[in-house]
């Protein structure tokens, strides 16, 4: 494999530990905290998980290592989407077990949860990790969104783990990862196997956050790679001073992502899915919004500008979340075959007219053609519309171009619209991740172990104080159980844990609405350049403006 100069420096660093874990594996104690509760929902879900509930908060410190000195043989598997920094939550775990232990052994399931199932696997040594240190992607051992939730999958995977005498597992994912992460733990226990299970959080959407896990690992380097090209852009808008650029950006459901992006680069528009569902905004309002931007600019002889869209916005409409659901429903079961029949377009729009509410007709009517037929071409297995599929910054910049021509008929505006169009999702994440994903992620999987070797089941690695440099950063556990509430989720009552959307009563959100109206018709584009990896702390060690702002 042929190295990149940036790579093999990046080998060379080494990441920074929590103070607490500075000391070496022998001086690292446990501080008992507070017996936990479940957030909301604590009858329930305690008993969901009667093994595993209510358990204390723990924290390291440094002094005497009182835990048992028996064998670890670990497993560890990468759940989901990929997110900057998961190869040194796998390094960190490495070098904490074998540092422990050098008889320890770590097992590295392939492809996510299945490879757990399918008994898929490779055994860390030292040439292998090195090859990773600090570097980004999931490719070490690859990752996949099986969901590890059935019993079945439970015995099977007991199994698995009686074969190689594994006593732990660590599971590296997002919300719904760690929540199947909790009910392993609490099948392993009920079943007395003697397996414990860690969970570390991973994604780059910034949702798996609550009261105990500050942020959640991949969030810094994804929004910092997006926040630079967004940056970049700004500049090419401001040189070349001709286009509007719509540019849609990673992050599921919650705005985290796009809010981030929009406090690191001062665009003249952010939407917030969160804010356009609270406010029950329409299609038409948003465009309108948008479009007072794009006035108010060009009368100051301005015709450009950016606005940033974040992935999910469409869901938080109310009146397209219904267009949605009745579509869905206008194509169930073997009404679609009924459909795809039909030989054109102009054919399949009557029926469409047909079987849509007037309210949700009159939705539909609006969006631009190409839009329409994304609509019902792009299903999901069980024939749903794929929202996230769907080109909203294609969508807002056509409903803007309409609401400009309205504008220009009554002579309200005089100016030019040129959109560009962009999606910034892959790209973000598998970066190299920042000195601030490096270190946490370290800190995460390094942590992970401390828990396995105190033998703590049910638990996420927690690291917190993390606005602060690392040496203050505060390591231990949480059992996953806090975290996790009873929700709806296909039609069925679930102990999940509960998704962070952005509050609008957050300080990252007021700060964005106290600067944003200025932003919109002046240009304030500030630009952060490209992630830094050598250089002064107060460069390359920064963390996001949101944690910045929250902790503030
Ligand atoms: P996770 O929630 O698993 O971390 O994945 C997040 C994400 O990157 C979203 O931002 C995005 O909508 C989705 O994954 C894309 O998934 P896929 O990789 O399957 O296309």
């Amino acid at each position: 494999m042929k190295l990149s100069p940036l790579q093999m420096a990046r080998y060379q660093y080494n990441p920074k530990l929590p103070g607490m874990l500075r000391n070496g594996i022998s001086e690292i104690c446990v501080e008992n905290g507070n017996a936990t509760e479940s957030v909301a929902d604590q009858a329930k879900i305690q008993a969901l998980f009667p093994n595993t509930y209510g358990k204390n908060e723990i924290t390291f410190k440094k002094g005497q290592n009182t835990s048992e000195a028996k064998k670890q043989i670990v497993g560890v598997i990468l759940s989901g989407g990929q997110a900057p920094g998961g190869h040194n939550v796998i390094c960190g775990l490495y070098d904490a077990l074998k540092a422990t232990n050098p008889e320890n052994v770590l097992y590295g399931f392939k492809g996510g949860p299945s490879g757990l199932i399918n008994d898929d696997y490779l055994i860390f040594d030292d040439e292998y990790i090195n090859q990773y240190r600090n570097t980004g992607g999931f490719d070490i051992i690859g990752s996949g969104r099986t969901k590890l939730e059935s019993e079945e999958q439970f015995a099977i995977v007991a199994d698995v783990c009686k074969k190689h005498g594994i006593t732990a597992i660590v599971i590296i994912g997002g919300d719904d990862s760690n929540t199947n992460a909790a009910v392993l733990a609490e099948y392993f226990a009920a079943h007395n196997t003697g397996v414990q299970v860690i969970g570390c959080p991973k994604t780059i959407d910034g949702d798996l956050k609550n009261e105990d896990i500050e942020c959640s690992f991949g969030f810094d380097t994804a929004t910092k790679t997006y926040s630079e090209m967004i940056g970049n852009i700004e500049r090419d808008a401001n040189s070349a001073k001709k286009y509007w650029h719509f540019i849609k950006v990673m992050g599921r459901s919650a705005s985290h992502v796009a809010l981030e992006c929009a406090l690191e680069t001062q665009p003249n528009i952010c939407l917030i899915g969160e804010e356009v569902a609270a406010k029950k905004m329409s299609l038409a309002q948003i465009a309108d919004y948008i479009a007072d931007s794009v006035a108010g600019r060009a009368a100051k002889g301005w015709n450009f500008g950016v606005a940033i869209i974040p992935e999910g916005i469409v869901e938080f409409v109310p009146e397209f979340s219904v267009l949605i659901a009745e579509i869905n429903e206008l194509l169930a079961g073997e009404k679609t075959e009924k459909f795809n029949a039909l030989p054109s377009w102009k054919e399949k729009y009557a029926f469409i007219e047909n079987g849509l509410t007037k309210e949700s007709m009159a939705v539909f009517a609006i969006l631009p053609e190409n839009i329409q037929q994304q609509l019902f071409l792009e299903r999901d297995p069980h024939g749903n519309v794929q929202v996230s599929l769907i080109e909203s910054e294609k969508l807002f910049s056509a409903l803007v171009k309409d609401n400009l021509a309205a504008r220009k008929a009554a002579g309200t505006y005089k100016g030019k619209f040129a959109p560009q169009h962009h999606f910034l999702g892959y790209e973000g994440r598998c970066a190299f991740p920042s000195n601030f994903d490096a270190d946490y992620c370290y800190s995460l999987g390094y942590n992970a172990f401390m828990l396995i070797q105190y033998g703590y089941n049910g638990y996420l690695s927690k690291v917190s104080n993390l606005s602060k440099p690392a040496e203050e950063w505060v390591a231990g556990g949480m059992p996953i159980t806090k975290m996790m509430n009873i929700e709806r989720r296909n039609g069925e009552d679930k102990p999940v844990i509960r998704k962070a959307l952005v509050e609008l009563d957050g300080k990252p959100f007021t700060f964005f609405a106290a600067n944003r109206e200025q932003w919109a018709i002046e240009t304030c584009y500030t630009y952060p350049g490209a992630i830094q990896y050598f250089g002064p702390a107060e460069v390359c060690d920064l963390t996001t403006r949101t944690l910045a702002l929250e902790k503030a």
